[in-house]
C-alpha cells in the first residue's frame, strides 16, 4: 500500500477566538484534494481544540500540540491523552522540537509519551531532528537514528532551513535506518513527514521529493497559503 501524502497545521501557541474562527473558515472554504489523496490534520492550542473539532469540514481532522506521558491525575497544567481520545481528538503531535529544546524533554520521555497514546488509541505525529549546530557538526543521522530509536514508530525530518535535496537525504536515510533497525515492512509503511518553514513557495518541490511523505508546517499553516500546501502532491 503506498504512503498518503500527510499534511499537518501545527498552529503552536498563537491565535485569538477571532483568528481561529478566521483560519477555520479559510480551511473550510479553500478548494482542497481529496482525502483518497492527501490526509489533512491541523493542531490548534487545546483551548479552541473543541471550536475547531466542531466547525471544521470533517475531511480536515484535529491533533494536539503534546500530552502527559501517563495516566491523568495531580498533574497541574497537563493534558492526558484519555481526556484527548474522550473529546474525540484522533491525532497527537509528540517530541516537536520546540518542546525537546524549550521544555527539556529528552528522547526517553518522548518514546514514553509516545507508547503511552499510542496504547490509548491516539495516532502520534512524532517528531525528530537536529538543530542547526548539529546539522553542522555533521550529526544529523545519528541524532536523528537516537531519537527514532526511542520511538521507532513514525518520524518528522525537521531543520531550520532544508533544501529538497536536503530534506531528501536525511528521509531516505532514515528509511534505510527503519529498514535495518526495525523491518522493510515498517520502512516501507511509515510517513516520514518533513517540518522546517515550509511554504505555499516552496511546498511543490519539496512533495516531489521520493521520501518526503508530507508535511508539518507551522508558520503557514495560519495563514491562507496553507492551502496551496495541502493540494502540494497533486
Ligand atoms: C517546525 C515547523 C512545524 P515552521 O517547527 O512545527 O514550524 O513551519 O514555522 O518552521
Amino acid at each position: 500500500m503506498g504512503r498518503k501524502f500527510f499534511v499537518g497545521g501545527n498552529w503552536k501557541c498563537n491565535g485569538t477566538v477571532e483568528q481561529v474562527e478566521s483560519i477555520v473558515n479559510t480551511l473550510n472554504a479553500g478548494q482542497i484534494a481529496s482525502t483518497d489523496v492527501v490526509e489533512v490534520v491541523v493542531s490548534p492550542p487545546y483551548v479552541f481544540l473543541p471550536t475547531v473539532k466542531g466547525k471544521l469540514r470533517p475531511e480536515i481532522q484535529v491533533a494536539a500540540q503534546n500530552c502527559w506521558v501517563k495516566k491523568g491525575g495531580a498533574f497541574t497544567g497537563e493534558v492526558s491523552a484519555e481526556m484527548l481520545v474522550n473529546l474525540g481528538v484522533p491525532w497527537v503531535i509528540l517530541g516537536h522540537s520546540e518542546r525537546r529544546s524549550l521544555m527539556g524533554e529528552s528522547s526517553e520521555f518522548v518514546g514514553e509519551k509516545v507508547a503511552y497514546a499510542l496504547a490509548q488509541g491516539l495516532k502520534v505525529i512524532a517528531c525528530v531532528g537536529e538543530t542547526l549546530e548539529q546539522r553542522e557538526a555533521g550529526s544529523t543521522m545519528a541524532v536523528v537514528a537516537e531519537q527514532t530509536k526511542a520511538i521507532a514508530v513514525w518520524a518528522i525530518g525537521t531543520g531550520k532551513v532544508a533544501t529538497p535535496a536536503q530534506a531528501q537525504e536525511v528521509h531516505a536515510n532514515l528509511r534505510d535506518w527503519l529498514k535495518t533497525n526495525v523491518s522493510p515492512e515498517v520502512a516501507e509503511s511509515t510517513r516520514i513527514i518533513y517540518g522546517g518553514s515550509v511554504t505555499g513557495a516552496s511546498c511543490k518541490e519539496l512533495a516531489g521529493q521520493p521520501d518526503v511523505d508530507g508535511f508539518l508546517v507551522g508558520g503557514a499553516s495560519l495563514k491562507p497559503e496553507f492551502i496551496d500546501i495541502i493540494n502540494a502532491a497533486t
